[in-house]
């Protein structure tokens, strides 16, 4: 059975020096627990083995590969990984995802049956963001984009973005949304106890935009946009009846936007999602059954996640042939645009 993993985090010596001066400056994000632990430790200071990840994050053809091969992966969904170009200003973002976005291109060429891309773009200037992301798809065929939820606070749902979303959606490529810590306004309780990681915290994080993407109408404007998330779609599938329901009582009450149609809906038809970093068989047979086998996608979020356990835990998850085929590499096919074998 063909394996295509789906969201898998990767990254370039030039992004990584840019995140050790984030990492050492002056930014108060809840990010820079992560960009700091992982880009600006040196090897023997305090917490260097907390967050081992830089080998794992800057290697694609070694390692990775290597793994890919003892384990049975035929191919990772590659993205540069979180908190991608986000923190940076507009002009170095744009320049660095343009640069992501090439060598990812290189890999995907040069790999074609190993390595499939998400491109990166800088949410910054929704406008020159639109245009990498025609660049990416157009000239360097790669698969569809990422981005790390919020970018200076703020979330898709606001029409300043929506040049993005009329982008993706025009492309026909899925808009994959990672997480990165919570936002300014949302960190107060997350800081504490290492519930600012993915433990907890980039859950909410994605969750939350989630929300306010369907909350906010931006699937009205945008009937045909695909979203994707991760982490066994950051418990909304669990959330969905009691969302839909509370949502058309808020709009009844004039608390919410009126849409044209439920979260329910916006959910089922707008949403795709991974069960990355998540492997429990119930939660995953949940979401399945709750969202449609053509709706969820086996994935690892290697190199944060070992791959080894990934692999054995699709392997043993109980399902038809069918479903099978689904969540390890045809619904990954469809919606990312990978090559059928
Ligand atoms: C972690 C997990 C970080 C998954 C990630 O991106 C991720 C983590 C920065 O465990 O810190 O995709
Ligand atoms: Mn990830």
């Amino acid at each position: 059975m063909r394996l295509i993993a789906t969201e898998e985090a990767w990254s370039i010596p030039e992004v990584a020096a840019e995140l050790k001066k984030v990492g050492n400056g002056p930014s108060q994000s809840l990010d820079k627990l992560l960009v700091k632990g992982i880009y600006s430790v040196e090897p023997g200071e305090p917490g260097y083995d907390a967050f081992p990840f830089l080998g794992g994050l800057l290697d694609a053809e070694d390692t990775r590969l290597k793994q890919m091969d003892e384990y049975g992966v035929d191919m990772h969904l590659l993205a540069l990984t979180a908190p991608g170009v986000q923190m940076f200003d507009a002009d170095t973002a744009h320049e660095l995802a343009v640069l992501a976005n090439d060598r990812l291109a290189g890999l995907t060429h040069k790999y074609p049956k190993r390595f499939a891309g998400l491109a990166s773009f800088a949410p910054h200037s929704p406008k020159r963001a639109a245009k990498e992301m025609e660049r990416a798809i157009k000239d360097l065929k790669l698969n569809g984009f990422m981005v790390n939820s919020h970018t200076y606070d703020e979330y898709l749902d606001d029409p300043k973005f929506w040049p993005i979303l009329e982008a993706a959606e025009a492309l026909d490529r899925c808009l994959y949304i990672h997480p990165r810590a919570a936002s300014y306004g949302f960190k107060g309780p997350l800081q504490d106890y290492g519930m600012d990681s993915a433990m907890w915290g980039y859950g909410m994080e994605v969750g939350t935009h989630a929300v306010r993407m369907m909350a906010g109408g931006v699937f009205d404007e945008f009937p045909n946009l695909k979203v994707c998330i991760g982490h066994m779609g950051e418990a909304v599938p669990f959330w969905l009846w009691r969302l839909n329901f509370m949502n058309t009582r808020a709009q009844k009450a004039g608390r919410a936007k009126r849409t044209k149609r439920s979260m329910a809906e916006y959910f089922q038809d707008n949403f795709v999602i991974t069960n990355s970093g998540v492997e429990d068989p119930l939660a995953l047979r949940y979401s399945i059954d709750k969202l449609g086998i053509d709706n969820v996608m086996w994935a690892i979020d290697y190199p944060y996640q070992p791959m080894e356990p990934a692999v054995k835990f699709i392997e043993a998850f109980v399902c038809t042939d069918n479903e099978r085929h689904a969540l390890c590499h045809g619904n990954a096919e469809r919606i990312f645009h990978i090559a059928p074998e």
